[in-house]
């Protein structure tokens, strides 16, 4: 080993480096200054240019790329350099106009819908086109430039004398691979479970390059496409006899009951309905909801059916009543299928169909995913103005503000509209907390005591509580969503939207919050300030099932006019909402998975992982073991598999029309 070590050394010490400078000229050229144009495109767009890892991963793919110049014979590498050298200044051109115009990078999955968004006359009057982004061309001009000059001095037949190909190739190839275990050495479980789902551009750009992230880009979307080139007629067998054996959905007293009338959808943002459950020192966290909930139609035992897609999965589950994909996100690889939602249905009684959101279009491709979803109009950041921020953007009350304002335009000018606001604040890390405004989590008592001159003097001492934990700042930013939410329905109303409109409000998924927080919760000493103990009577225990089941959501259905008071708790998943509201509005789908839920008195949701629910049970597919939530149910022997069978019939039903898009195919057959 020692010897091998020296060896080496000595080998380094002895290599010609001068020579190996003076015969690779050309190479080095190539190398420095597409990494400059890496640089250079980070510098334009999300500013961290001088970032260690990126150039790490710049470095590592350009020499990889670059090795096979050896293979060459040394006149004929200019026209393979020159040809790299376009390439990698066209990945930054385009990117630098993209990033200009969306705010986000390109990908090859969207190519045709960018080249059909950005007209050339609506680029030219936004000053799309700008200088900047063509500064990446002095790369290719430099590299003709010292290629012609080499040429000049006979340099290609000097190197063609000279060098080893083969040990420059090898050796190249593998300085590149050693650079590249380096840097994912470096990688972290965030960094990596975003270069799989890949659709947080900025960010990936800023942690691998642009460069590395395109070749993911590149591989993913080709992944999509090449899914798709096998299995298909059995999977449309399958979805043929499904739907022929599915039955129609029946009617019932809410068939109809809200045909013809607006919806205000409000997504609530990580909205759980713990938050609606719990109050400090009498303040109830969430006043607005708890009202909408007691006097609407409130469905108690809601689930969010959201994978690794979170909120733009549960817009497509909310809209088709289908399931998510488990390999990254439906609104970013699967965004260009035919789907049957809610919207589209809704569009042939005449609607106008709106989606509002104050983040930027890309943000999980929303731009093009909405239209797939059929709204006929996204208003998002570049509709608001920015004027008060909390967390990922503009605030909640800010947004619902401007939003009344485009309603009752949209209103005046269309007519009866479906609008889905989705809200923005209520997100994690919960701590931009001097903006929620007050609201105290921690506990109050009234002590009584006797002062020298013999009054009675009432002291008030707080125990911490749930103050300072992630926990107790989801409650302040949950109470802020909240009153934002009371603020919207005043405004509506001034402005004499709520008569002929129900408000239907679902929280989008789980706020992900660690099980400790909510030991602290059920299980605090407020003499210790810390949890009781395990063996007390008091303990409350939070297990895995415990821990799934309180990751319930609001759903709520109010209008302004109407009485309800009614609570449905029967299990329910986010693609049973689709078909629940369908009924009552006067529509009805056909390729849905989901159920009206006012014609079940049980239902089984199942989540995209495996796992499912029931009035009853909740089964964990990850170690088949399940939980009967109410002790006087008596399974039945074959319970479990049957349902894991009705589980995985409609996980693959709806990943097949999904990969496949089978909507649109097995439509386009019938058409024939
Ligand atoms: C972003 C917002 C949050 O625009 O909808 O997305 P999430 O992180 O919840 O998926
Ligand atoms: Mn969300």
């Amino acid at each position: 080993m020692k010897s091998k070590i020296n060896n080496l050394i000595k080998k380094i010490k002895e290599f010609n480096y001068k020579e190996y400078a003076s015969t690779n000229i050309l190479f080095f050229t190539f190398i420095i200054t597409s990494l400059i144009n890496g640089m250079l495109l980070r510098f334009l767009t999300v500013h961290n240019y001088f970032a260690i890892k990126p150039i790490l991963a710049d470095l590592a793919l350009i020499l990889l790329i670059g090795s096979f110049v050896y293979l060459f014979k040394p006149r004929n590498r200019f026209k393979y350099l020159i040809i790299l050298s376009i390439l990698f200044t066209a990945i930054c051109v385009i990117n630098s106009l993209y990033y200009t115009y969306y705010m986000s990078f390109a990908s090859f999955s969207l190519i045709a819908v960018s080249l059909t968004v950005v007209d050339v006359g609506d680029a030219v009057i936004k000053n799309v086109l700008q200088i900047k982004d063509f500064l990446f061309l002095w790369q290719p001009i430099v590299l003709i430039i010292v290629h012609s000059r080499l040429k000049k001095k006979d340099y290609y037949n000097k190197v063609a004398k000279s060098e080893n190909k083969k040990k420059r190739f090898t050796g190249t190839l593998i300085s590149g691979l050693v650079i590249y275990a380096l840097f994912f050495l470096t990688v972290t479980s965030v960094e990596y479970s975003r270069l799989s789902k890949q659709w947080n551009r900025e960010f990936l750009v800023t942690r691998f390059g642009v460069y590395t992230y395109q070749l993911n880009d590149l591989f993913k979307s080709l992944d999509a496409k090449f899914n798709t080139l096998f299995g298909y007629d059995n999977a449309a067998k399958e979805f043929r006899e499904f739907y022929n054996d599915k039955e129609e959905s029946k009617e019932n007293e809410y068939t109809n009951i809200f045909e013809g009338k607006n919806v205000i959808a409000i997504h609530a943002e990580s909205i759980q309905n713990v938050a609606l459950n719990t109050s400090f020192n009498g303040e109830e966290v969430t006043p607005t909801l708890n009202k909408l909930r007691n006097e609407g139609i409130y469905f108690s035992n809601y689930y969010a059916q959201a994978s690794s897609g979170t909120s733009s999965d549960t817009e497509f589950t909310f809209a088709t009543s289908l399931l998510p994909v488990t390999n990254g996100a439906v609104s970013i690889s699967y965004w260009d299928r035919e789907y049957e939602t809610l919207y589209k249905l809704l569009k042939e009684k005449g609607y106008r169909t709106i989606s509002m959101h104050a983040n930027t279009g890309s943000f999980w491709n929303r731009i093009n995913f909405h239209n797939s979803l059929g709204y006929d109009k996204f208003y998002s950041k570049k509709d608001y103005e920015i004027d008060e921020e909390i967390g990922l953007g503009l605030s909640d009350k800010s947004f619902f503000k401007q939003s009344v304002a485009k309603l009752k335009q949209e209103y005046d000018e269309n007519g009866k509209f479906y609008a889905t606001l989705i809200m923005l604040s209520n997100h994690t890390p919960f701590d931009d907390l001097d903006k929620y405004g007050e609201f105290d989590v921690d506990i109050k008592e009234e002590i009584k005591t006797i002062n020298e001159n013999n009054e009675e003097v009432t002291e008030i001492i707080s125990y911490p509580y749930m103050e300072e934990t992630k926990l107790g700042n989801y409650f302040k930013s949950v109470h802020y969503a909240d009153s934002a939410i009371g603020e919207l329905i005043t405004e509506l109303d001034n402005n004499g939207l709520l008569d002929n409109t129900i408000l239907v409000i679902y929280g989008d998924h789980d706020a992900k919050l660690s099980k400790s927080d909510y030991i602290r919760l059920y299980n605090y000493d407020k003499e210790t300030d810390d949890v009781l103990d395990k063996d007390d009577e008091n303990y409350v225990n939070i297990d895995y099932y415990w821990y799934e089941l309180n990751r319930s959501v609001p759903f709520i259905i109010w209008s302004k006019n109407e009485q309800f008071s009614k609570n449905i708790n029967t299990a329910m998943g986010m693609y049973d909402a689709g078909p629940t509201l369908a009924n009552m509005l006067g529509v009805k789908y056909k390729y849905n998975l989901g159920n009206d839920i006012m014609n079940l008195n049980d239902n089984i949701v199942v989540f995209p992982n495996g796992n499912w629910l029931t009035n009853n049970i909740y089964y964990n597919s990850q170690k088949d073991q399940y939980k009967i939530l109410n002790t006087e149910y008596i399974i039945d022997n074959d319970e479990i598999s049957r349902n894991n069978e009705y589980a995985s019939k409609r996980l693959s039903i709806s990943n097949d029309i999904i990969k496949y898009d089978l909507i649109k195919t097995e439509k386009d057959k019938l058409e024939k």
